[in-house]
């Protein structure tokens, strides 16, 4: 029994949304309805409904992509996902499975995908759709409400440490490490064998993420030398292997080249308005430093981050409100007063 009305926030201009009652879809032939329980509520959220990307959103448009629930209904090519199943709702809604980047497992590069809470209908919402290729798989009993973060934050930033290159011993910066991002990074990290220097700003950031396993932390806040204190935090103080920036800000990416290790790789990853990358040539040439950008992650990421949360090894700080007080939580995030994630209920 699939109700016809449902309750959602609905950006209906740019800059705010609004908690309301809209109609319930029903799913394509190709798709699966998900009845959301929990959503995580990322900093893309925040960026879509403000509009600070060079990427336009559709009109209203139901925000969300870390939505974890239960499906409902299917249409009737969907084979392999059975009602009563658990699934989620993941940034790549779907793609078309058939360019070149699709059959190389890029689908994130797809153009054209569909993204969840940007050019489509996200998991804001109480009965959400998706692409049953691209919805999450998520494990028989598992705690929705935990397991919501791990659908974006999860997924992005263990691909993001796949793609710096770190192995196993090494030394990674997370810049932002307080964030939603920040914490999964820490924990991923840690179960993958690597030692984290992490970057964020205040005290009780500082105690989160030595809780989740950093090595070290530095406060971008107070630092008089940022710089020369994530160097000094590695034993031989050249510097970490790798640095993840997840920061929503632009100076932390014109740094990171200052302190990443010779060889090393500077990971972008958070999407601050505007923003734009700057190092020196010489500098990047004679000390060999590799720059790049790394987004969310196939479906193969997405199958491997939900193992590492299956095996207990993913824990990360989460407070849970109504889905009606979102405007609330966007507050605290512009604010950068948020440590972990917060998660809705969709059910209040
Ligand atoms: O696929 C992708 N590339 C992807 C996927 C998901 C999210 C990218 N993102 C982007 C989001 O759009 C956003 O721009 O990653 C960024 C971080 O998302 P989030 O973790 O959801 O945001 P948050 O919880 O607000 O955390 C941001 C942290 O950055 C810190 C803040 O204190 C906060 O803890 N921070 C800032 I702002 N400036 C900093 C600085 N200079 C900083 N930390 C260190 N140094
Ligand atoms: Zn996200
Ligand atoms: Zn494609």
């Amino acid at each position: 029994n699939i109700p016809s009305e449902q309750w959602a926030q609905v950006i209906e201009k740019t800059g705010s949304c609004v908690y309301k009652k809209i109609p319930v879809q029903k799913p394509g032939p190709d798709e699966v309805l998900i009845n959301v329980k929990y959503s995580g509520v990322c900093h893309t959220d925040l960026h879509a409904m403000m509009g600070d990307w060079p990427l336009d959103t559709k009109l209203p448009l139901v925000g969300g992509h870390e939505g974890a629930g239960v499906v409902v209904a299917r249409g009737s090519l969907v084979k392999d996902v059975e009602i009563g199943d658990l699934a989620g709702i993941k940034w790549l809604n779907g793609s078309c499975l058939a360019c070149s980047f699709c059959r190389q497992a890029d689908e994130p590069l797809c153009s054209q995908a569909l993204l969840s809470g940007y050019t489509v209908d996200g998991s804001f919402q109480q009965y959400a759709i998706a692409k049953a290729a691209h919805v999450a798989r998520i494990p028989k009993g598992s705690n929705l409400e935990e397991i919501a973060p791990v659908l974006c934050a999860g997924i992005t930033v263990y691909k993001g440490l796949k793609e710096s290159g770190v192995r196993p011993g090494q030394w990674v910066a997370i810049v932002g490490a307080g964030g939603g991002l920040g914490s999964m990074a820490l924990q991923y990290a840690k179960a993958m064998g690597l030692r984290a220097i992490a970057i964020d700003g205040g005290e009780e950031k500082r105690e989160s993420c030595q809780k989740l396993g950093a090595s070290a932390y530095v406060d971008f806040m107070t630092s008089k030398d940022l710089v020369a204190e994530v160097k000094a935090a590695t034993p031989d103080g050249t510097g970490p292997h790798a640095v993840l920036l997840l920061a929503v800000s632009e100076k932390p990416f014109q740094q990171a080249t200052e302190y990443v290790r010779p060889r090393g790789a500077v990971v972008c990853i958070g999407l601050p308005a505007g923003a734009y990358l700057k190092a020196p040539v010489f500098d990047t040439v004679i000390r060999m430093i590799q720059i790049k950008g790394s987004y969310v992650g196939n479906r193969q990421d997405t199958a491997e981050a939900l193992e590492f949360y299956a095996r207990g090894l993913i824990k990360v700080p989460f407070k849970t409100v109504g889905l009606s007080e979102l405007s609330n939580v966007y507050g605290l995030m512009k604010e950068g007063k948020i440590v972990g994630r917060y998660v809705v209920d969709t059910s209040r």
